[in-house]
């Protein structure tokens, strides 16, 4: 992995403003500047990993803290009972375009299947 800071570092460091939703001692939660859906907050370990499975190999329980941030995203914007997606998207084919592993919580409405 790259030494190269990417967006999530300065925005972890409140370089770049973002909306923040939830944060704790490992994790930033704020809402993604594109919505994908009514609500998309995307949550980021503090601790930079490239994507999921580097994630998963190297820390564990920093994952089992990105998943715990993500019920409570849900409980804060009020979708843990309507239900709602968690998604990492990792590499290439899944169009991953900022190499800092995150999360996104998406709800808040009906969403469509998976798919091309
Ligand atoms: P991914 O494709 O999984 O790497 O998702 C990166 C997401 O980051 C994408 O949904 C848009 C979001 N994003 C990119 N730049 C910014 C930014 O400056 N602020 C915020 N809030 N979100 C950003």
């Amino acid at each position: 992995m790259s030494d190269a800071e990417t967006l999530f570092e300065r925005i972890i460091a409140g370089e770049i403003p973002s909306e923040k939703v939830y944060e704790d001692e490992t994790t930033y939660a704020f809402r993604d500047i594109a919505p994908q859906a009514r609500v998309h907050v995307l949550v980021v370990p503090k601790k930079r990993y490239r994507n999921l499975a580097d994630l998963a190999s190297a820390d564990p329980q920093l994952l089992a803290d990105v998943a715990a941030a993500a019920k409570k995203v849900a409980e804060l914007e009020g979708i843990a009972e309507t239900g709602y997606r968690v998604v990492f998207n990792t590499d290439r084919d899944a169009g991953q375009t900022v190499f800092h592993v995150h999360a996104h919580v998406l709800g808040g409405e009906q969403l469509g299947h998976f798919g091309r």
